[in-house]
């Protein structure tokens, strides 16, 4: 019975155009009439003028990008079943004591003073994509650098680029973890002063761990990747049978060549957090360098140690 009611809700709904029913489906009602687009129509007074037009692009993004609760539901919805335990718990904590939901983008301020208290992490603003060598420097003082735009609304399940969604709900709740904290902080401490060829290196192992990385929890496949728990369509795509595989090996994660515009081909996996950070600890000690670096949590400063 329930079967055939369902069928036949379907093929009468399919009779009509769709239509919003709750308020948050005005995310989907965007749809504009370019009759007077000043970029389209010649006719228009401002199509020769092109601050006008940019000034008009800008305040139209403004409007477009209205779409927060659309990712935010979205990932929600799917974080049950495809992030790791770690990052639903402290997604829980966020909900209930720094302001995070879908109609509102909560303060770093708060946000960062909410990590310092669990792991110690803060987060400082930055105006886009960092140098590799100066965000894996700013992990050794437990600095998390936060982007502060959103993504743009013609593509909310994927950006190819960090903004404050991935920075959100991607970093900041794995980051709550004490094993991961220290994790992204050895990456940190690594890097610095390390040769450019080593920069590449930790960067593509961060990339394959901090951002894609899954993890068996239970016998079962989970993100704890910031880069996927911040793509709706990543997040599917990476636990859906469908890319390869393989278990994490720091060795072989710092040399896969990887992809920064679209979906990752490969991930790795790891057995745990805790075996994650020991198979790191073990790999970033075959670094060489002239001096071995400490980080000083009293005074925020790297005590530097010349080797013997
Ligand atoms: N692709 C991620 C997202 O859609 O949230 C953002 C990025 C992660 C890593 C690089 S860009
Ligand atoms: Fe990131």
């Amino acid at each position: 019975m329930k079967r055939i009611s369902e069928d036949v809700r379907t093929t009468k709904e399919e009779k009509f155009h769709w239509f919003p029913k709750k308020i948050s489906e005005l995310d989907r009602c965007h749809h504009l009439v370019t009759k007077f687009d000043p970029d389209l129509d010649q006719d228009h007074p401002g199509f020769t003028d092109p601050i006008y037009r940019q000034r008009r692009k800008q305040i139209a993004d403004i409007a477009f990008s209205y779409k927060q609760r659309e990712v935010f539901s979205t990932l929600k919805s799917l974080y049950p079943t495809h992030a790791c335990s770690e990052h639903l718990e402290a997604f829980k904590l966020l909900e209930r004591h720094c302001g995070y939901n879908e109609n509102a983008i909560p303060q770093l301020e708060d946000v960062s003073r909410f990590l310092k208290e669990r792991s110690g992490f803060q987060l400082r603003p930055v105006a886009g994509l960092l140098s590799a060598r100066d965000f894996l420097a700013s992990l050794a003082f437990r600095v998390f650098q936060c982007t502060q735009y959103i993504r743009h609304a013609s593509s909310p399940m994927h950006s190819p680029e960090p903004d404050c969604v991935h920075e959100l709900l991607g970093h900041v709740p794995i980051l709550a973890d004490k094993t991961f904290a220290q994790f992204s902080q050895n990456i940190g401490l690594a890097s610095l002063g390390a040769t450019d060829e080593e920069i590449e290196k930790l960067s593509t192992l961060y990339w394959f761990t901090v951002e894609f990385g899954l993890c068996k929890q239970g016998g079962v496949l989970k993100a704890y990747g910031a880069g996927l728990l911040s793509s709706y369509g990543e997040l599917l795509h990476s636990l859906s049978g469908e890319p390869e595989l393989r278990e994490f090996e720091p060795e072989a994660a710092a040399v896969q060549p990887y992809q920064d515009q679209t979906f990752q081909p490969v991930y790795f996996v790891s057995e745990s957090f805790s075996d994650a950070k020991k198979k790191l600890r073990y790999a970033l000690a075959n670094i060489k360098r002239p001096f071995s670096v400490k980080f000083d949590p009293y005074t925020y400063s790297i005590d530097v140690l010349d080797n013997p």
